[in-house]
């Protein structure tokens, strides 16, 4: 039995859909969750969202134990969490951090992503459909990690 892709959102992501939809798009979070689960064609996906940076490194200390890849959303925390980025750190497989904006292109303080430290690949600029991207990344890449 192949172990589950962890698909974890940061804060604020809950709204999604609901603001800003020339930056984020219109898609829900439970739409993008549908995504997920349809890019990964028969392999489990554990998808969550929190507001509470703890409850993100809970999440990823059970990734540790259980999961084969980490797509990561940190949103806002990708920019202030070296408690997240430690606790990265720690897993032995795959991580693709997400940002469906190309943060890039926004204002200096989105540029500097501590999560990037500790990713394998990031994805950045294609919208909520990055989701899939990454999903589909994430078991190649879990795949040739054995
Ligand atoms: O582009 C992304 O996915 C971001 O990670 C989203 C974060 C933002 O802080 C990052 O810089 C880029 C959070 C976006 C705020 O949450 C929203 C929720 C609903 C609608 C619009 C934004």
């Amino acid at each position: 039995m192949s172990k589950p892709i962890y698909v974890l959102n940061g804060p604020n992501l809950n709204r999604l859909g609901t603001r800003e939809p020339q930056i984020y798009g219109s898609t829900t979070l439970a739409e993008v969750e549908t995504m997920c689960v349809e890019a990964a064609g028969g392999r489990e996906i554990v998808f969550r969202q929190s507001n509470r940076e703890y409850e993100l490194i809970d999440w990823i200390h059970e990734a540790i134990d259980q999961g084969a890849a980490i797509i990561i959303n940190p949103a806002a925390y990708s920019f202030t969490s070296i408690a997240i980025l430690d606790a990265l750190k720690m897993f032995p497989g795959p991580i693709v951090e997400l940002h469906i904006s190309n943060i890039h292109r926004r204002e200096p303080h989105y540029h500097k992503s501590y999560v990037s430290l500790a990713a394998t690949a990031v994805i950045a600029g294609l919208g909520p459909q990055g989701y899939a991207v990454a999903v589909k990344a994430a078991i190649d890449l879990a795949g040739r990690a054995g």
